[in-house]
């Protein structure tokens, strides 16, 4: 790429993060959860294999901290290895919800991720920020020191 073009595209990237749950880990879908994102272009900047302790997963859900199924969804994420990657591209916050499809699995348009890959709600493939302040303060409690 020459020098205006790839300054043209980094003007227009974005990063979010997405957290593979550890359902879609049990069942083998990691490759095939972030390969969506590269295949529709999104560059990983970052990725960690990790299982989030209790405070981590208290601290990654904290805007959920007063909603009835905040224990389940904290039980949930620490249940197993997650796989949480940095997205770099376009409009990539909004692009990637898109792409991720609704919170009820059951419910989420066939081609979307959730809906091609899950029928849960709590258990419901993957977590994707859901605007620039959510991923600034995701990607911090995601990549603690202790988990690399
Ligand atoms: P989303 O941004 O699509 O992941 O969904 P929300 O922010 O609405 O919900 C956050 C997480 O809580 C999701 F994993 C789904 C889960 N959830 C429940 O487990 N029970 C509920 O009643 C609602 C949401």
């Amino acid at each position: 790429m020459d020098q205006e073009v790839q300054k043209a595209v980094s003007a227009q990237a974005e990063e979010t993060l997405v957290v593979v749950k550890p359902d879609a880990v049990r069942r083998g879908l990691v490759g095939e959860v972030i390969g969506r994102f590269e295949s529709k272009g999104f560059s990983i900047k970052r990725v960690s294999m990790i299982t989030m302790t209790r405070p981590q997963a208290e601290e990654f859900y904290a805007v959920h901290k007063d909603k009835p199924f905040f224990g389940e969804l904290v039980a949930f994420i620490t249940s197993g290895p997650v796989v949480g990657a940095v997205l770099s591209g376009r409009d990539a916050v909004a692009t990637v919800r898109r792409l991720v499809g609704a919170t009820k699995s059951w419910e989420a348009a066939p081609g979307t991720i959730r809906g091609d890959l899950g029928l849960g709600l709590t258990d419901n493939v993957i977590h994707a920020s859901d605007s620039a302040e959510s991923f600034a303060k995701e990607r911090s409690a995601f990549f603690k020191a202790q988990n690399g």
